[in-house]
């Protein structure tokens, strides 16, 4: 069997950035956007590139995210040939081994693309929100006869050191590459998707396994590994939306984008849509003395207060005299009258009692309320 493409979609980090958001839910499988998860847009991505033969891999806490995933069937990736598969660390003789690094959770599954025995590997991450084809990413690989291709894009001066920052000629051919710089040159920054030549790729993954001063992880040492070899590493340059949600702040800007305008197409593109679950929930209702504006409000929601500029999720309901702003709330929470709720994200499955204020709105970032901090806010608390 030979497949031209594998695709392998890193889901198992931690996600330690997003706090009581990812305590017991991988972050892929973190809901976002009202209807979604957050990794529905990379298998919806996946499936629009008609890329069917797919490996994620997961590792912490791994339940839902399984079950979210499950055959593939709403993103088009229950195949009989290739398809999707789940990828969890497992024991072999030589022991229990959890991924390391990125690169060591490739390594661990080599025996799996061997299967398929692809030209090329595409690896992705399963925190991102973005629209992207990667059929044409693998045309530019192509056309550039690489070894390696990055998909790079221009992000904040003030965040390029949580990227990977690069340095391309006039042909895009990578000549510097610097992981997470704490002075960083540019605000080039890698994307952590990759197209690999499978045999180079596989060759320096059992090489870097050896050895003992590797972290094992693409941005730390393969990349910078063939680039000391004068390997043919090309920059793809993706100028759509694209948003790494690994952080609180990123996570609530990244809802709120979903808010403008010109951002509706990410969830209502005929030619790129973005599959998810269909949850069989009633329609929503808005009550008489409710206000809407300017949000996204889901099915099985009951809504009586006034909702300006906030993504609601399903089954939410808000109470009477309640004022809801700039804030998230995940599914079925359910808050009471007479509350404020200003640049926040509430926590699926809370119930918010009456006369509740959760006011981040003079806060650096938004709060997050969940079920470790709740009761600071009832009783009068903050
Ligand atoms: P980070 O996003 O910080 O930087 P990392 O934390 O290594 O990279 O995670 C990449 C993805 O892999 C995440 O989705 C994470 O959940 C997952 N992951 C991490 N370790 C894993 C493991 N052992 N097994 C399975 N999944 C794992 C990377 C690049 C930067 C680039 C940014 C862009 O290293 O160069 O700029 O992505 O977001
Ligand atoms: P992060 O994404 O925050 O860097 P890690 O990927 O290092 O986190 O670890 C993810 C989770 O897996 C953590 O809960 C960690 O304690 C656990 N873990 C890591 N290595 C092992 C191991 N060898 N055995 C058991 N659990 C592990």
């Amino acid at each position: 069997m030979s497949t031209e493409v594998v695709g392998m979609l890193l889901a198992g980090g931690k996600g330690t950035r997003l706090g009581q958001l990812t305590k017991k839910i991988a972050k892929p499988a973190v809901p976002f956007g009202g209807k979604y998860r957050i990794i529905d847009f990379t298998l919806s991505n996946l499936s629009n590139s008609e890329i069917s033969t797919v490996g994620v891999l997961v590792q912490y806490a791994p339940l839902l995210l399984n079950r979210h995933i499950g055959m593939g069937k709403p993103w088009g990736l229950d195949r009989q040939e290739g398809g999707i598969s789940v990828l969890a660390p497992f024991a072999n003789q030589e022991g229990a081994s959890w991924f390391e690094g990125t690169a060591d959770a490739i390594t661990k599954n080599i025996h799996f693309i061997d299967q398929y025995d692809p030209e090329y590997l595409l690896i992705l991450s399963g925190d991102h929100i973005y629209q992207m084809d990667y059929q044409r990413m693998l045309d530019f690989h192509k056309e550039k006869n690489a070894d390696a291709t990055i998909s790079v894009i221009e992000v904040p001066m003030e965040d390029a050191s949580r990227f990977g920052i690069l340095n391309t000629e006039e042909d895009y051919k990578i000549y510097e590459f610097d992981e997470k710089p704490e002075v960083p040159k540019n605000n080039l920054a890698s994307m952590g998707i990759y197209i690999f030549n499978w045999k180079l790729l596989r060759e320096y993954l059992v090489e870097d396994e050896k050895d003992p001063n590797s972290e094992h992880d693409f941005g730390n040492d393969i990349i910078p590994k063939m680039l000391d070899n004068d390997k043919q590493l090309y920059a793809y340059r993706f100028d759509g939306y694209w948003k790494d949600v690994g952080t609180i702040q990123s996570y609530w800007e990244a809802n709120m984008d979903l808010l403008e305008e010109d951002l509706a197409e990410l969830l209502n593109s005929k030619t790129w849509p973005t599959y998810s679950h269909e949850l069989n929930l009633p329609p929503q209702y808005i009550g008489e003395e409710a206000e809407l504006k300017d949000s996204l409000v889901c099915p099985g929601s009951f809504i009586f207060g006034k909702v300006n500029h906030s993504v609601l999720f399903s089954e939410v309901s808000i109470g009477k005299d309640t004022l809801i702003q700039d804030a998230i709330i995940q599914p079925r929470t359910e808050v009471g009258e007479n509350c404020v709720i200003k640049k926040a994200i509430i926590m699926h499955d809370l119930e918010i009692p009456d006369g509740v204020t959760i006011d981040g709105s003079n806060e650096a970032e938004p709060i997050v309320v969940g079920p470790e901090n709740i009761d600071d806010y009832i009783n009068g608390g903050k």
